[in-house]
């Protein structure tokens, strides 16, 4: 088994092993199979649908709803984990969490400085959580009256208002909708404390009368959708699964269907904030917190900094994958400015260095990834613990590789091996040419001390022909 096989089958396993145990189990991935048809053959419609996908590499996530409300706290006591998992974690009674509704009245939303962070951030793309795991929609769906426009004074579509604001910006735009997960709704999986379990449930009706109707309705009423996000696919099977798949190709056939539908989807999607030790060849994304929730919560300050964003996303980038970054809105419709700040400061250095991102392919080395401890370990998740190293990652274009250091590198630096002659090197940022030097058949750069930026210095290196070839000469 390669190394990527393992760490697939690994959070497989793991999506097993929790569905089996919990129905409250994590979210998992789709097979990490390099997708084709059943005849063997390449599927040429996916690749065209995941050609945008490929070049954006960095999409904003906004969890938005009723949960912004009570922000971790219900009747005066922190309600520990996840902002948004609230109602589940307090066990409110839905006739009480859906008076929320009634307070819900975001009278700072604006659409516009939305799109307008993520432009700053250098995001290329956003998904908004248009029905979480508590049932409510925010936008005026016409299947449930428990939505933003029908059950709240604020009374406005905010869907439609991104959606304009999308459109306007040429920002692809994607939605979020929790297909299995609905407590709210008397058959919706999860919510046991007011209609007990699962399998006593009509989990059918639940999905014909609502899910699917209010996942047309997003197809239908938002303009061109990017991608569906659906997610925990408990109780869902191959033939329930592949009703969402008819709605959404029959509806908007260029649209990205996610990893947690329950059947393959057009990408993988890796565990909430896990990103693999490796390259991984089939399309990925991962999505991920900022601090520890994804919906809003008062004294959750612990945000990550600009430099260690940057690197998980050039991190990411150099593993052939996706960033899908999530900020959490407050019930006034405002990003709490420590994310604002914190997109943006990861921004400034995208402007300059974005031509080491955007577009760019995986790794043609590995080795600077870091490697399996040995000896058996397992990490937390039961997967081989990895000794992740940190010092630079490479991104590739045609012709050229992208260096990033995020530490000084030893100097001189010893390019990996590679039988390509280097025709010269530069600083991305300002141009200026470091000096190369080629001894025993290895090239060496000699990166000026101390490095340029500290979030991360680009060194790109031109070679002769597209693509590197490994080995030495
Ligand atoms: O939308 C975000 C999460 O709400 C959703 N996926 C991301 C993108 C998600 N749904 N389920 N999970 C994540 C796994 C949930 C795990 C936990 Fe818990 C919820 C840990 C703490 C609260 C379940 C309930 C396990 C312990 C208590």
């Amino acid at each position: 088994m390669t190394a990527r096989v393992a760490w697939i089958a690994a959070i497989v396993g793991i999506f097993c092993l929790r569905a089996a145990v919990s129905v409250e189990q994590a979210p998992s991935t789709s097979s990490g199979q390099a997708r084709s048809t059943s005849s063997g053959q390449a599927d040429p419609a996916r690749a065209e649908r995941l050609a945008w996908f490929h070049q954006a590499k960095y999409g904003l996530f906004i969890h938005w709803g009723l949960y912004a409300i009570p922000a971790g706290e219900w009747k005066g006591k922190r309600i520990p984990g996840i902002g948004e998992w609230i109602m589940n974690r307090a066990r409110i009674p839905v006739g009480e969490y859906e008076q929320l509704a009634k307070q819900f009245n975001p009278v700072k939303f604006n659409a516009e400085e939305w799109v307008q962070l993520a432009k700053d951030a250098g995001m290329k793309y956003i998904v908004i959580t248009s029905k979480h795991h508590d049932g409510f929609a925010l936008y005026g769906s016409k299947v449930s009256k428990y939505n933003i426009v029908d059950a709240t004074p604020f009374k406005r579509d905010a869907l439609k208002e991104l959606a304009a604001a999308c459109a306007k910006h040429n920002m692809p735009l994607g939605f979020y909708y929790s297909q299995a997960q609905d407590w709210h709704d008397p058959n919706g999986a999860g919510n046991s404390w007011d209609f007990g379990p699962n399998d006593k449930k009509d989990f059918d009706k639940y999905l014909r009368e609502k899910a699917e109707p209010q996942v047309r309705e997003l197809l239908t009423e938002y303009g061109p959708v990017a991608l569906v996000w659906f997610d925990t696919p408990q109780m869902m099977d191959a033939a329930r699964a592949q009703r969402f798949t008819d709605i959404v190709r029959s509806l908007q056939p260029k649209t990205l269907i996610d990893g947690r539908l329950g059947a393959a989807g057009d990408y993988v999607t890796t565990g909430d904030n896990v990103i693999p030790p490796d390259v991984q060849s089939d399309a990925w994304e991962v999505p991920a917190t900022t601090n520890h929730t994804w919906g809003y919560k008062t004294y959750d300050h612990d945000w990550k900094s600009p430099g260690q964003i940057t690197f998980k996303l050039v991190d990411i980038v150099s593993k052939g994958g996706n960033y899908l970054l999530n900020v959490g809105p407050m019930a006034d419709g405002v990003i709490p400015r420590p994310s604002q700040d914190l997109l943006r400061a990861v921004g400034g250095w995208l402007k300059v260095n974005g031509e080491a991102v955007y577009g760019a392919g995986p790794t043609p080395f590995g080795d600077e990834l870091g490697e399996p401890s040995g000896k058996g370990a397992k990490d937390l998740r039961g997967q081989p613990l990895m000794l992740a190293r940190t010092e630079w990652r490479v991104t590739t274009k045609p012709g050229k590789l992208y260096f990033m250091f995020f530490v000084e590198p030893r100097a001189p630096f010893e390019l990996p091996a590679m039988k390509n002659t280097v025709k010269r090197a530069y600083r991305l940022a300002d141009g200026a040419a470091i000096d190369t030097k080629v001894d025993g058949g290895r090239t060496y750069l000699n990166i000026e001390r101390p490095i340029l930026d500290p979030m991360a210095t680009v060194i790109v290196v031109e070679i002769d022909g597209d693509r590197v070839i490994k080995g030495t000469n």
